[in-house]
């Protein structure tokens, strides 16, 4: 079977096999009729005795449980880390305690503010969590795809997503930020400027779960044997590129295929394609931090890697599918509060309250307080202690102590001193207050850097999704205001959203800190997507080869084994599904139209040779759209032969067709295209063709 790991054994005890097997009731009873409801007579009254009835519909009315409140759409893999070296020296936390060792995980990836069943491509941060299942008790990683947050203090966390979350009135919009109560909210909060740069940039649309980076955004603490700390900072990198979509593609995606995302992550994992992260630190004293111009507790900023460059210490690889997707995507329950030995909390005021929320919100989803005992929540680590009781107990706790200090039970479960979890004992002795370090009022110098930091595409990609979001504000003075706010971020941004809004570019919000501390760095090459290094090849990519009968066979047949050879996920599309004839008799099957698979699913097309076939293709109805997508969206089309009139017809200019990523070739030059082919689709998209660029 794909990807075992030591949660495959502790999960078998719950699997269950139903081949070959009687139909039962819940309590094992065999079921001798499915299909009809025991009456008094054919035509007569139900009747109330009939368990097998009850049972069915009881169960079925109870089979929904609240969904989450904030990430409640998502998907989930097993897989395990694996420790490139011994990090003693930092830390005694399981995973990190020798080389090579390997640590079993279960990671779920999820959009914020859209519900259970909304679309996978909304703009929106991205839940990145994992769960460490180490020797030393559960550790929770519970980050996202964006290294800061909204907001410095737990205490705005629920205005935050009441003002996000569709409105309360009616109910809209769903998975939607571009709405009045959410840039009524952030434009009154100056501090979430950072985030919102990062949001409206193409990293809150990705390409896939799989391609993009994680944070665990807050400053954490390691700690080692001897009670040494140092301050950190989690980033994982994706091995397989960090890609992300362009708008009109998000937008058209999340019609055609809402579970886009959640497909991909399943169909690659299924495939053998196991995505795979590197897991980086970004290791720092308190000293250290003490001088950045910064507080390294607060949220909404970062740390640049030039200031402080990653220390890559392992890998992580998602190798097997979950069986069932309630028992364990629905049913994992992640918290800031797993922490274990080795790792330990920094006093960053916003992870204090996710430390209290996620315990808190699960007992109300979960229906208790003992979902820690759902095959997905155990550890694999013994658990012993003296709770017991409540809502759904499994364990059996045997005899009659259920205390401690107890001499009947010989003093079992013992404590286990310095070997378990300390706390770090930071010295604190302040004056109790409600307030913010001087260093969180300056809000803006980190969301010029992010703004600074990106190519001109990505820039232009930046200002148009302010202007559509805050076109879909209802409110001129909100607009006006979130205007006034980005001028402290860019005058050039501002300008820019500021024309699409039809407005004049107002004052520059008054700042909250008059004299800030000169920042230490002014570009970071690391915060644009497009300067990240991107040789990834092809493997799992999808490619659309348009068929039809009367297709040139031969090009296609050398282009497929090479395309497949590489690792592509090769379709071919027709005007319908099923068998087409080449030029030479032989037959090519569609697995997809070009009705029930439009060209934006799409990473690469290549339209085919052959007269006939270019006749019909040009006469269906969904041809044009079909390839004008690929090219809108910036990406590889490689046309063979009588097939590039198609491109002309669908008004691409051929006079341009020195633009990148668009090939042409003849069908006896394959040799010659293929690998120029695959070449251009690793780079993902061509954005010097962009038409953000037109205006520049
Ligand atoms: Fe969460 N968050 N959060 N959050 N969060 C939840 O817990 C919360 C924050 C994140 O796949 C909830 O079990 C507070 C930052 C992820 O199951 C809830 C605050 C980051 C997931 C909750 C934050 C996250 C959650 C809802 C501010 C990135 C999904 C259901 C103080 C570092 C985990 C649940 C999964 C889920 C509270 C802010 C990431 C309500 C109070 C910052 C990935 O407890």
């Amino acid at each position: 079977m794909l990807g075992t790991n030591a949660t495959t054994a502790s999960l078998e005890r719950v699997r269950v096999d139903a081949s070959e097997q009687l139909l039962t009731t819940n309590q094992g009873v065999a079921i001798g009729d499915n299909q009809n409801t025991l009456k008094a007579g054919l035509r007569g009254p139900s009747l109330l005795e009939d368990f097998i009835l009850r049972e069915k519909i009881t169960h079925f009315d109870h089979e929904r449980i609240p969904e989450r409140i904030v990430h409640a759409r998502g998907s989930a893999a097993h897989g395990y880390f694996e420790a490139y070296d011994a990090m003693t020296q930092y830390t005694r936390a399981a995973p990190f305690a020798e080389k090579g060792k390997i640590t079993p995980v279960f990671v779920r990836f999820s959009t914020v503010a859209g519900e259970r069943g909304s679309k996978d491509t909304a703009r929106d941060a991205r839940g990145f969590a994992v769960k460490f299942y180490t020797d030393e008790g559960n550790w929770d990683l519970v980050g996202n795809n964006i290294p800061v947050f909204f907001i410095q203090d737990a205490m705005k966390f629920p205005d935050l997503i009441h003002a996000v979350k569709p409105e309360p009135h009616h109910g809209m919009p769903q998975a939607a930020s571009a709405h009045d109560t959410f840039w009524d909210f952030v434009s009154l909060m100056p501090e979430s400027t950072h985030m919102l740069m990062w949001v409206m940039s193409d990293r809150g649309i990705p390409r896939s779960y799989r391609m993009m980076q994680g944070f665990g955004v807050h400053t954490f603490r390691l700690v080692n044997d001897q009670g040494q700390s140092v301050f950190c900072k989690f980033h994982w990198k994706p091995l397989q590129g960090t890609h992300s979509l362009v708008w009109d593609e998000a937008v058209k995606i999340s019609g055609a295929d809402p579970d886009f995302h959640r497909r991909d992550l399943w169909e690659a994992i299924e495939s053998g394609e196991f995505p795979e992260w590197e897991l980086g630190l970004q290791i720092f004293t308190e000293e250290q931090a003490e001088k950045f111009s910064f507080d390294v507790l607060d949220a909404t900023k970062l740390i640049p890697e030039e200031l402080v460059p990653l220390t890559p210490v392992g890998r992580m690889v998602l190798n097997r599918n979950p069986d069932n997707f309630f028992a364990e995507t629905e049913q994992v329950a992640f918290c800031t509060a797993h922490i274990i030995p080795g790792i330990d909390f920094s006093n960053d005021p916003l992870l204090a309250g996710r430390i209290h929320s996620y315990v808190d919100t699960q007992i109300t989803r979960l229906g208790g307080a003992n979902f820690h005992e759902i095959p997905i929540n155990a550890s694999l680590a013994p658990v012993h202690n003296n709770q017991r009781d409540g809502m759904h107990r499994q364990a059996l706790n045997r005899g009659r102590v259920a205390y401690e200090p107890n001499s009947l039970a010989g003093g079992c479960p013992f404590q286990a001193g310095a070997s378990g979890f300390v706390s770090f004992p930071e010295i604190t002795a302040e004056d109790k207050v409600r307030g913010k370090p001087a260093k969180f009022a300056e809000h803006y110098a980190q969301a010029t850097l992010f703004f600074n930091s990106q190519s001109v595409v990505e820039q232009a990609h930046i200002a148009a999704a302010f202007r559509f979001e805050l076109s879909k504000v209802g409110v001129p003075a909100i607009r006006e205001r979130m205007l006034s706010s980005l001028v402290n971020v860019s005058q050039a941004l501002a300008a820019d959203v500021a024309a699409g809004l039809g407005m004049e570019v107002p004052d520059a919000m008054p700042t909250a800190i008059v004299d800030p501390l000169p920042s230490e760095v002014s570009v970071s090459p690391a915060l644009s997507l497009l300067a990240l290094p991107g040789e990834c090849g092809i493997r799992t990519r999808q490619i659309a080869v348009l068929v039809e009968s009367g297709l040139h066979h031969a090009s296609l047949v050398s282009l497929y084994e090479a395309l497949v050879d590489a690792g592509a996920v090769v379709h071919f599309v027709g005007p319908r599904v099923g068998m087409f004839v080449g030029d030479t008799g032989a037959g090519i099957e569609a697995n997809k139209s070009m009705e029930n698979s439009p060209g934006f699913l799409f990473d690469a097309l290549v339209v085919p040779d052959g007269s006939g076939a270019v006749q019909a293709l040009a006469g269906n109805e969904h041809t044009m759209a079909f390839i004008k997508d690929f090219f809108k969206h910036c990406k590889t089309v490689l046309a063979l032969g009588a097939g590039q009139e198609l491109l002309k017809m669908a008004g691409i200019d051929l006079v341009r067709d020195k633009d990148e990523g668009i090939l042409l070739a003849d069908s006896a030059d394959m040799a010659e295209v293929i690998p120029t082919f695959i070449k251009a689709v690793a780079a993902h998209r061509h954005p010097s063709r962009d038409s953000a660029l037109a205006s520049k």
